[in-house]
């Protein structure tokens, strides 16, 4: 493993730092060697084994992840907000044997695990250091994320170390990552974003990767002010954000501000279209132009606005180097210039298979090879442009891909509701917001349904707004008519 080799050569610098705490690569390799041992017990190779695991952003993250990588385990990141019903969800697809818990958490996942027979363990455990441990292959899979897409329930994309290589490789090179860098990681650590962009890159580029707990404006801008930090990544909804907290500041704390963030290397954006005045906003703020780029769990990042040449606004640039991309129509043939059409990406980013669904991984790739990212582009002037998805049923809010279809899957087992449609409408700051139109029986209360869907699915997916549809006909409701719920909200 790349990472590994990197970390080696790199055992003395500060890896990682949380608050005060600071962490060397040595560090994590002994950490990652003994949580290797703890989790082979006696075996000499986890064999792809799944092995979950809710731990906090920081150095134990990633001395579990390492662990299970250096022991030949599949890494399963759970979300730390999630529902009890979501992990649940997670552990049983996966059928994941162990699972690894910050101490605080092992509340949450104790019955479910003794009622499975599963091993729960923390990340306070420890094995011996002279386990001798396993040959991983480059092929072996390394990573299962849960995307949704446009079935109801989301699926396990399978990543192998040569995909999750490749992706770091790919960002290290075009991103200019060096072993100077200091990064700060605000993002979820069960999506690629922090996964591979912010962590993956920092570590095989040897840079310090710096942590907080979780998004907070005010905290952000105070560790920017301490002149640290170089390189910064996060979603246009944090970007939003930071630039309305810095509208409540004094003359003399934006003035500062700006001069500490004029000071960075690489400022980037991703994960949902950036507003162009979101990115002339922060251009204004902090002296940078974002550097927007497109991505997604299946294949890392695919298309990229140049490092050193123009990052134009509205657009995502063109492909990195080692990935193949193509504008194609509904057969999959290549569109005319100048015409808007469907990506489709290869190269050794893209992921291996959909969590034991042979069918759906077939159905999203090309009889060629090429994967169907499903995103609608136009290319003008080399430069490509998102221009929409090929599915209603898809919605991107606060950088978190979330399905319709989920959502009125679990809405509709409530008694009040006999039928409902959702959908994503446009919002400056959160991309889009999900919306649900409703046809409710007499004594509908949307907040007693607010509460009881908060219950059973993450609050990032959960609607924020109800109306009841009593205008609609029954048979008005589903697929057809979101364009017109869309409308209804705005
Ligand atoms: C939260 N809220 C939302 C919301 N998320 N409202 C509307 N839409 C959403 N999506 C509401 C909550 O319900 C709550 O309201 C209030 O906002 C605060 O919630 P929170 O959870 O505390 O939000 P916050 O902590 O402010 O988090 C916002 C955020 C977070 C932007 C920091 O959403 C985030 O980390 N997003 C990043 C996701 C990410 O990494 N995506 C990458 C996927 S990979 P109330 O009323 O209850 O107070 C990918 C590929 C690629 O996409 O290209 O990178
Ligand atoms: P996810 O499945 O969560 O990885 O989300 C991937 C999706 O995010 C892509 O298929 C796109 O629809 C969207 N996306 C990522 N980056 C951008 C971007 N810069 N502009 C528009 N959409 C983006």
């Amino acid at each position: 493993m790349k990472i590994i080799s990197s970390a080696k050569y790199h055992a003395k610098k500060i890896a990682i730092v949380e608050g005060l705490k600071k962490w060397s690569y040595q560090d994590l390799l002994d950490g990652s060697v003994h949580f290797a041992a703890c989790l082979l017990e006696t075996k000499e190779h986890l064999q792809g084994a799944r092995i979950a695991f809710m731990v906090d952003p920081g150095f134990d993250y990633v001395k579990v992840e390492w662990a299970i990588w250096r022991a030949g385990g599949i890494a399963v990141p759970l979300c730390l907000t999630h529902p009890l019903p979501s992990l649940q969800y997670v552990l049983e697809d996966t059928a994941a044997s162990i699972i690894v818990v910050s101490p605080q958490y092992q509340s949450i996942l104790k019955g479910y695990a003794s009622d499975n027979n599963k091993r729960l363990i923390t990340t306070e455990e420890t094995g011996t250091a002279n386990q001798p441990l396993p040959v991983i292959e480059h092929s072996d899979p390394a990573l299962i994320l849960y995307t949704s897409g446009t079935t109801n329930k989301p699926k396990g994309v399978v990543l192998t170390h040569a995909n999750l290589e490749a992706q770091m490789e790919n960002l290290v090179d075009a991103w200019k990552w060096s072993a100077d860098d200091h990064t700060l990681c605000v993002l979820p650590l069960h999506h690629v974003h922090g996964i591979v962009n912010v962590i993956g890159c920092s570590m095989l580029a040897g840079a310090t990767c710096e942590f907080i707990p979780n998004f907070s404006a005010e905290k952000i801008f105070t560790l920017f002010l301490e002149n640290r930090i170089n390189v910064f990544m996060a979603v246009p909804t944090i970007y939003y954000k930071l630039i309305t907290y810095w509208e409540t500041l004094a003359a003399t704390e934006q003035e500062s501000l700006y001069a500490s963030l004029k000071k960075f290397r690489l400022m980037v954006c991703g994960s949902a279209a950036l507003p162009v005045s979101t990115m002339e906003k922060w251009e204004r703020i902090s002296g940078h132009t974002l550097l927007e780029r497109y991505g997604m769990t299946e294949i890392g990042m695919a298309i990229s606005n140049p490092y050193d040449g123009e990052r134009r606004a509205g657009y995502v640039g063109i492909p990195l180097p080692n990935v193949e991309v193509r504008l194609v129509d509904e057969q999959y043939q290549d569109i005319p210039a100048g015409e808007q059409g469907e990506i489709l990406v290869k190269g050794e980013n893209v992921f291996k298979e959909y969590w034991r669904k042979p069918e759906e991984t077939k159905k999203e790739f090309t009889t060629d090879g090429w994967f169907k990212t499903g995103d609608v582009a136009i290319k003008e002037n080399d430069y490509y442009r998102i221009v929409g998805r090929s599915s209603v049923d898809i919605i991107k809010s606060g950088g978190y891909k979330i399905s319709a279809l989920e959502i009125e899957e679990v809405l509709r087992n409530h008694e009040w509701i006999k039928d409902c449609a959702v959908a994503g409408i446009p919002d400056d700051e959160w991309g889009e917001l999900v919306v649900a139109a409703v046809e409710a029986t007499d004594g509908f209360d949307a907040s007693i349904i607010n509460q009881w869907i908060r219950e059973r699915m993450p609050a990032y997916k959960t609607p924020k707004r109800y109306l009841v549809l009593e205008a609609l006909p029954r048979n008005a409701m589903g697929k057809v008519v979101k364009n017109d719920v869309k409308k209804l909200f705005i």
